[in-house]
C-alpha cells in the first residue's frame, strides 16, 4: 500500500492506458491458457476441475522422506492416515489418548492445504486386548463412547469425513461380523457409533466404510444397502459410504458404477476409499476412476498409499508410482480418466484457474476500532491465515499521524466484526511507520514470520501467532534500499514487501508505485538472510497500470504460481490484475489482466449485502495451508480486500476504509 499519496479523485484516460502495458518476460512466454481447453498435470487439481478430491493413505514415519513427500504434496489433496487414527495407536490403555503421530500427519496436510479422512473410530482389527476382551456393555457402551468423542474432538474442524466404523460386515454374508463390539452391544452398535459421532462433530461427515461391497450382486454389498437405507429412512446419521476398492488384476466389478449410484441414490455421498489393483493394470485403473467420474454424488477416490513399496500389498506392485517415485502407465491412465492430460503431453501453462473472474462480496466485515491510544481512520492491508479452527488476520491501521499494525482472531467470518483488535505497537514491534504485514510460517525453522514495510523491508518473528505481544523487534531483509530499485522508483513509494518460498528458495517482491515490480532471492536455508540478485520481475510504462499490493502465490495442485498486482482504473478506482507462471522466478502470462478482464474490479464483484465500496483494493486470498509457500485452492478463491465507501474524500490517510470478502463464483468446483 502506497502510505502518502493524495490519490484519490483522480481520473486517468482509459485510452491507451492498458495498450502501453507490458510486462517483461524473460524467456518465451506461453500462450495464455484458455479455461475451456486448459487441462491439470496433477492428480489433486485434476479431480478438483470436477469438484472431486484425489487422496492418498499416508504414513506419518515417512514424512521425512523427501521422494514420498513430495509427491505427496504434487498429487494428492486429501490425506487418510494409513494406522495413526486407529485404535490400538490413539488408545492402547483405557483414558490414555496418543494423538502424536496422527497430529504429525494432520499439521503435514494443513500446510499444504490437503483435507484429510479419519480412519477409523470402530473397527474389530488393531484393537487393542484391553477393549476386545471387554465383555459388560455398559463399560463397552461407555469406552466406545468415550474413544468416539475424545478423538473427534481432538481433531474436531480437521477431517472432511469420518469412517466411523468399518469392515463391520462378514466377507460372503449380509449379516454383521462378530466382534467384540458385535457379541456385547448387538446389532445396534453401529448406530450408537454414529449419533455418538454426529454429537462430538456435527461438521464432519461420517462414513460407513468396507471392502468387498463394490460387486452389487454380492450379498455383502447388499447387507451394508440395507443398513444404509435403513438408517436414512429412521434419521441415524450417516452422510457417506466408503468402497474400499482393494482389487485383484482385474479391477472392479462390471457393476461398480451400479453399485455407487444405487448407493447415491439413498442420499449419500460415495467414496473410493482405499484403491490399490494387483499390478496395477492401466485400464483396471482406468475403469475404477471412470465409475467415480460417472456418479455425481462420487466425490473422491484415495488410493491405498503413494509407491508400490509403501504398500501393504507391496509384492503386488498396485499403486501409480513404483519403488522409485516414478509415475507407472496406471498413474496416466488415471489423470485421463479424470479428464486430463498425462504430464508428458501437458502444456507447461496448464492450470485449474479459470481465465476470467466472478465474485461475490460480502458486506464491511472489519471496521477500525480506535481507543485512547489509537486514534484509527481506516484498517488496510490485510494479511491472513486459518491456522489451528482460527483466522489470524493482521492489518494496517491509518490514521492521520501515521501507521501501525494490527491483529484480531476469530472462528468464523460472522465473528469477524466483533473481534478483539491487537494493537502491536505495544509489545516489541514499537511505534512508528509499520505497515502492510504479510503473514506465514515458516516450516523449517516452526516460526511465524511478520513482514512489513517500514522504509526497509522488515519482518518480526514469534513462535505463538496467538499471542500479539510475541513479536520480536523489527529487523531489515536489506542493508539498504537495492540499488536497482533507487535507480527506477523516481517519485514513488517502496512498498507490499512479499515473501514466497518453494522447495529451493525464497523471494521477496516488492513494488515501488512507480510501475515496478522487484524481486530479490535468498536460500531457503538462508533465510530471512541473504535477500540478493534484486530485478525488475514486471513493469508497466503507466505506472497505474502496475501499482502496487502485489502478492505472489503457488495454486495448489497444479505447476503454477498467481501473481496479482493491484492498478488504478481509468475511473480511478483500485481494481486487480492476475498473471500465471510455471515458475517464481520465470515470466509472467497474462490471466484476467484488464479493465474489461480484471481478476477483480466492481464491474465483476456483486454485492448482495450492497454496494459498499467502488475500490477492490489491497489484501489477501485465503490460503489453503498457511506456510512459506503461500498455497492457495485452484477454485472456489476468496480475497480479503480493502474497500471504502465511495463518497469518502479528504486525506488519503484518513480515508474510512474497511475489510471485506470476496468469494469466487465461477469456479467449477
Ligand atoms: O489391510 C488393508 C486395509 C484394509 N482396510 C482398512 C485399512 O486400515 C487397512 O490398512 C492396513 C494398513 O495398510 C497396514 O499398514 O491395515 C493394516 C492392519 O490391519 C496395517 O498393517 C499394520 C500391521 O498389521 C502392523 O503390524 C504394523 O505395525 O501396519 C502396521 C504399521 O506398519
Amino acid at each position: 500500500m502506497n502510505p502518502f499519496h493524495p490519490l484519490r479523485g483522480r481520473r486517468l484516460s482509459a485510452v491507451g492506458l492498458l495498450a502501453a502495458t507490458a510486462l517483461l518476460a524473460a524467456g518465451t512466454a506461453a500462450a495464455a491458457p484458455d479455461a475451456t481447453t486448459v487441462k491439470a498435470s496433477t492428480l489433486g487439481a485434476q479431480a478438483a476441475q470436477s469438484g472431486r478430491y484425489f487422496g492418498t493413505a499416508a504414513a506419518a514415519g515417512k514424512l521425512g522422506d523427501s521422494t514420498y513427500s513430495t509427491i505427496l504434496d504434487r498429487e494428492f489433496n486429501m490425506i487418510t492416515p494409513e494406522n495413526e487414527m486407529k485404535w490400538d495407536t490413539t488408545e492402547r490403555s483405557r483414558g490414555s489418548f496418543n494423538f502424536g503421530p496422527a497430529d504429525q500427519i494432520v499439521n503435514h496436510a494443513a500446510a499444504h492445504g490437503q483435507r484429510m479422512r479419519g480412519h477409523t473410530l470402530v473397527w474389530h482389527s488393531q484393537l487393542p486386548g484391553w477393549v476386545s476382551s471387554i465383555t459388560d456393555a455398559t463399560t463397552l457402551r461407555s469406552v466406545m463412547k468415550t474413544h468416539i468423542t475424545t478423538e473427534m474432538n481432538h481433531f474436531k474442524g480437521k477431517i472432511y469425513a469420518w469412517d466411523v466404523v468399518n469392515e463391520a460386515f462378514a466377507d460372503g454374508s449380509s449379516q454383521h461380523r462378530g466382534s467384540v463390539f458385535q457379541n456385547v452391544l448387538g446389532n445396534g452398535f453401529i448406530e450408537e457409533a454414529f449419533r455418538t459421532a454426529r454429537a462430538a462433530d456435527p461438521a464432519a461427515k461420517l462414513c460407513y466404510n468396507d471392502y468387498n461391497i463394490e460387486d452389487w450382486n454380492a450379498a455383502k454389498t447388499q447387507g451394508v444397502y440395507a443398513m444404509v437405507r435403513d438408517f436414512k429412512s429412521r434419521g441415524v446419521p450417516i452422510d457417506c459410504v466408503g468402497f474400499q476398492s482393494h482389487f485383484g488384476t482385474g479391477g472392479p466389478p462390471a457393476s461398480f458404477q451400479t453399485t455407487l449410484s444405487n448407493f447415491a441414490a439413498l442420499g449419500v455421498d460415495v467414496q473410493i476409499t482405499e484403491l490399490d489393483i494387483a499390478q496395477a493394470p492401466a485400464t483396471a485403473y482406468a475403469n475404477t476412476v471412470k465409475a467415480c467420474m460417472n456418479v455425481a454424488r462420487c466425490k473422491g477416490i484415495t488410493v491405498w498409499g503413494v509407491r508400490d513399496s509403501d504398500s501393504w500389498r507391496t509384492g503386488q506392485k498396485p499403486l501409480l508410482f513404483d519403488n522409485n517415485g516414478n509415475k507407472k502407465p496406471a498413474y496416466n491412465a488415471v489423470l485421463t480418466a479424470l479428464g486430463g492430460t498425462p504430464a508428458t503431453t501437458a502444456r507447461a501453462s496448464a492450470a485449474a484457474l479459470p481465465s476470467s473472474f466472478r465474485w461475490s462480496s460480502s458486506g464491511a466485515l472489519i471496521a477500525p476500532k480506535p481507543d485512547s491510544t489509537h486514534n484509527i481512520a481506516g484498517i488496510k492491508d490485510p494479511s491472513v491465515v486459518y491456522y489451528n479452527g482460527k483466522y489470524h488476520v493482521f492489518a494496517s491501521v491509518a490514521s492521520s499521524s501515521g501507521y501501525s499494525l494490527v491483529y484480531l482472531s476469530f472462528s468464523d467470518w460472522s465473528q469477524a466484526g466483533s473481534a478483539t483488535h491487537h494493537y502491536l505497537d505495544r509489545g516489541a514491534i514499537g511505534t512508528g511507520y509499520r505497515a502492510a504485514p504479510q503473514i506465514f510460517y515458516f516450516a523449517p525453522q516452526k516460526l511465524w514470520y511478520l513482514v512489513y514495510q517500514t522504509g526497509n523491508a522488515s519482518y518480526s518473528t514469534n513462535a505463538d501467532i496467538s499471542n500479539p505481544n510475541g513479536w520480536s523487534a523489527p529487523r531489515n531483509f536489506y542493508a539498504s534500499m537495492p540499488d536497482i530499485i533507487r535507480q527506477n522508483i523516481g517519485g514513488g513509494y517502496w512498498v507490499d514487501m512479499w515473501v514466497i518460498c518453494d522447495s529451493a528458495r525464497c523471494y521477496l517482491f516488492s513494488s515501488d508505485d512507480n510501475g515496478h515490480l522487484y524481486r530479490s532471492q535468498t536460500g531457503l536455508s538462508q533465510f530471512p538472510n541473504g535477500f540478493t540478485n534484486t530485478v525488475i520481475a514486471a513493469q508497466d510504462s503507466n505506472k497505474f497500470a502496475l501499482f502496487e499490493a502485489s502478492n505472489v502465490y503457488k495454486v495448489q495442485g497444479s505447476n503454477q504460481y498467481l501473481l496479482i498486482v493491484e492498478a488504478i482504473g481509468s475511473d480511478g478506482r483500485r481494481y486487480f490484475r492476475s498473471w500465471t507462471s510455471g515458475s517464481i522466478a520465470g515470466s509472467w502470462t497474462p490471466l484476467a489482466a484488464t479493465e474489461s478482464n480484471p481478476l477483480a474490479r466492481a464491474t465483476n464483484v456483486t454485492f448482495p449485502a450492497g454496494a459498499w465500496t467502488k475500490d477492490i483494493s489491497h489484501g489477501e486470498m485465503i490460503r489453503a495451508g498457511y506456510d512459506q509457500t503461500l498455497t492457495i485452492p485452484s477454485c472456489r478463491l476468496q480475497y480479503l480486500y480493502q474497500g471504502l465507501n465511495p463518497n469518502a474524500s479528504g486525506n488519503y490517510n484518513t480515508l474510512p476504509w474497511r475489510l471485506g470478502l470476496l468469494t469466487q463464483t465461477n469456479s467449477t468446483c
